[in-house]
């Protein structure tokens, strides 16, 4: 896939509030700080499309990037964005999984993680909720720059494991680091894959 275009649509706070053109959507998830923004800009060859911070919590709704006029590129805000308290954690994943499962024009998730940490609890809880609803998604590593590769190897078996114990097909796991952008072309293509 070519980006030709890119462009900001609109922010929603759940399913009911997306963008009204209907079109197929990839979704990008994961923990606050994983790289989600980065990856968006990444992809499009824009250094400010979504907002990237240094910052945790810096996405805290659902942005929508009209790409190439035809497809959508979904931002989330980290799963656990909402420090508050445990209730508004938990209504926020329901809102999100609302989303994830029932949006039809989702063509795949991106679920990213950090190369470079193990498998956190958050992740295996919600890598758990994907495998078990069935729906489709692909694993992007983020960061593995910021650790040896045997470091990032030893992370992404732990994930394989964890998702073993599923009657899944076999996950696919795609490599990446804001420092090297050769990867990028692997993400289109996969997207592109999904999406055709
Ligand atoms: N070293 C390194 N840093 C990265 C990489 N990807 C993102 N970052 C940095 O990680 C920080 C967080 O990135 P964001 O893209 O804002 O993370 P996010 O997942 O969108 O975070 P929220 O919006 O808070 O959910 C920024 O300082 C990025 O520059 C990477 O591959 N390698
Ligand atoms: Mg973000």
């Amino acid at each position: 896939m070519e980006v030709t275009s890119s462009r900001f649509l609109k922010s929603a706070a759940n399913r009911s509030h997306s963008p009204e053109m209907l079109v197929p959507e990839i979704a990008i998830i994961g923990r606050s700080n994983v790289g989600k923004s980065t990856l968006i800009n990444y992809l499009t060859w824009r250094k400010e499309l979504a907002k990237a911070s240094k910052v945790p919590w810096k996405t805290q709704l659902i942005n929508f990037f009209l790409i190439n006029e035809n497809r959508m590129l979904v931002d989330f805000p980290g799963y656990w964005y909402a420090k508050k308290g445990k209730d508004t954690r938990a209504e926020w994943m329901d809102t999100m999984q609302d989303y994830l499962m029932e949006k039809k024009q989702i063509k795949d998730i991106l679920i990213l993680l950090n190369g470079h940490l193990p498998p956190q609890k958050v992740d295996l809880i919600m890598l758990q909720a994907l495998a078990e609803s069935g729906v489709a998604f692909t694993i992007v590593i983020t960061k593995t720059d910021k650790a040896p590769m045997k470091e990032v190897s030893r992370n992404i078996k732990a994930i394989k494991k964890f998702l073993s114990e599923y009657d899944i097909a076999e996950p696919i796991f795609l490599i990446t680091s804001s420092l090297k952008r050769q990867w990028a072309k692997w993400v289109l293509q996969h997207i592109e894959k999904k999406i055709t």
